[in-house]
């Protein structure tokens, strides 16, 4: 997987080299490009916003900087800066290093407006307070992209103008990480970034963790333990330490319908329930 970001503070994206996102850079499993929107800017003091149309409180982003720097990286001409992993170096050819082929003959298949889109062309992600909810789903899918792209804006966002135009060459997704309001996207796209890699097959090495994750059944994953037995007075759920597989299955199963009772009830109406499920969720109910 290719990921390039857009930026005006490319060192707040340091930590993708970091942990996590840099063992898959070392494996060969990632590459990063992250480029500062000055980079773009063509008056000399590198302006890259201005004020409203229709006035109106701060700024919003330029579209003569942001599109020609979301054509370049696009097509790979801003390909230069690449992060390298903060992991020690293991020399291996890099994805980046391989591809430069552009599909042809593509079928077209149905975004997410019931638009017709390009399979073959890169997804653009642009974090927004005003997008759509990112989702587990969502990270799920992304997983498998040749090519991301993210576009942080700051300030009041980007000219919408540069979004429908980026249309042409891009699959685009407006998306939010939460109802909150940050000052930029740069944290957003570590947070989805990190989602998205740790998805990508050999990057994490446990697959059942990840089948085991909080909403990967549409439930919240219930409390885990380890060793010792007891600590600080409080001792280790009994069930976990019968050997029993069976009975730490059912325990665990309640656990997660417990917590997503308690905590997310409104998941519960997108889950696949057993009747076991059923009876015990009635019983919760029923205060128990
Ligand atoms: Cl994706 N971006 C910004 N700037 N603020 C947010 C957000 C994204 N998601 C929630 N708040």
């Amino acid at each position: 997987m290719r990921l390039d970001v857009v930026t005006i503070f490319p060192e707040y994206l340091d930590p993708l080299r970091h942990a996590l996102l840099g063992k898959a850079i070392e494996q060969g499993k990632l590459s990063v490009g992250v480029h500062d929107l000055r980079g773009w800017a063509t008056d000399t003091h590198k302006s890259v916003d201005d004020s409203p149309f229709g006035g109106g409180p701060g700024m919003v982003m330029k579209p003569e900087v942001w599109g020609p720097a979301l054509d370049d990286v696009a097509s790979g001409a801003a390909r230069t800066t690449d992060l390298e992993s903060s992991l020690p170096h293991l020399n291996k050819p890099r994805h980046d290093d391989v591809e430069g082929v552009e599909a042809t003959g593509y079928e077209r298949s149905v975004g997410e407006d019931g638009v017709a889109e390009d399979p073959s062309l890169p997804l653009l992600i642009v974090p927004t307070p005003a997008g759509k909810p990112f989702s587990q789903a969502d990270a799920r899918e992304w997983s498998n992209e040749e090519h991301i792209v993210f576009a942080c804006g700051r300030y009041e966002g980007i000219d919408q103008r540069v979004i429908d135009d980026a249309a042409q060459r891009y699959r685009v997704r407006e998306v939010s990480i939460g109802d909150y309001v940050l000052i930029g996207g740069e944290v957003a796209v570590l947070v989805m970034a990190e989602a998205i890699v740790r998805l990508i097959p050999g990057v994490l090495g446990n697959k059942r963790s990840h089948e085991e994750d909080s909403f990967s059944d549409g439930l919240l994953e219930g409390p885990s333990y380890t060793k010792p037995r007891e600590w600080r007075g409080l001792a280790v759920p009994e069930v976990l330490t019968s050997g029993n597989h069976a009975l730490v299955d059912k325990w665990r199963r309640e656990q997660s319908l417990r917590r997503t009772f308690e905590r997310r009830p409104e998941l519960l109406d997108g889950v696949e329930l057993d009747k076991a499920d059923r009876k015990y969720l009635e019983q919760l109910r029923n205060g128990s």
